[in-house]
């Protein structure tokens, strides 16, 4: 069944510097593959402190908002828009708590990471900031709408 458009939506999931450093891109980027999302906005990006600062711009009174900053700027990430039905809700499924020692075995965190400061990917949190955060990280020509094929690659 094709879904209506009113259930597609998008999200911006970023692979932290930590994650590129450690070599988790290809996993990472496997699990919403195979989940059923697409993938309509990919680069890898070394992010300007003013970008850090403006995506966390909710977490500025926080002790740890300037640890936070060093770190998502301390080398490049991996920007990510993501379409799907209910696309932003399981994406935070997929990468589980915040804090990688909560996490459920099976999510991206749960499995790769163990520390709140170093936790890999970031999600957009709800529907509206999945739109802000695409509009944040990308230009309009970064963007790709495709649809599946549908005719066979090889026969
Ligand atoms: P994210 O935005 O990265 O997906 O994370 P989140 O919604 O799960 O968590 P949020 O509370 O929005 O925090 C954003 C990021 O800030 C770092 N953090 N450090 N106590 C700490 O040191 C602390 N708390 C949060 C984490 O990298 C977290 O993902």
């Amino acid at each position: 069944l094709v879904a209506s458009m009113e259930e597609v939506e998008e999200t911006y999931i970023m692979i932290k510097p930590d994650g590129v450093q450690r070599g988790l891109v290809g996993e990472i980027i496997s699990r919403f593959e195979k989940k059923g999302f697409k993938l309509t906005g990919l680069k890898l990006f070394e992010c300007p402190k003013e970008l850090a600062e403006e995506h966390y711009k909710d977490l500025q009174s926080k002790p740890f908002f300037p640890k936070l900053i060093d770190y998502i700027t301390s080398g490049p990430v991996v920007c990510m828009a993501w379409e799907g039905i209910g696309v932003v809700a399981s994406a935070r499924k997929l990468i589980g708590a915040t804090n990688p020692l909560n996490a459920e075995p099976g999510t991206i965190r749960g499995d790769l990471a163990v520390q709140t400061g170093r936790n890999v990917v970031h999600g957009s949190d709800s529907p509206d900031n999945g739109k802000r955060e695409i509009a944040l990280w990308f230009r309009e020509g970064e963007l790709c709408t495709w649809m599946p094929v549908q005719e066979p690659w090889l026969i």
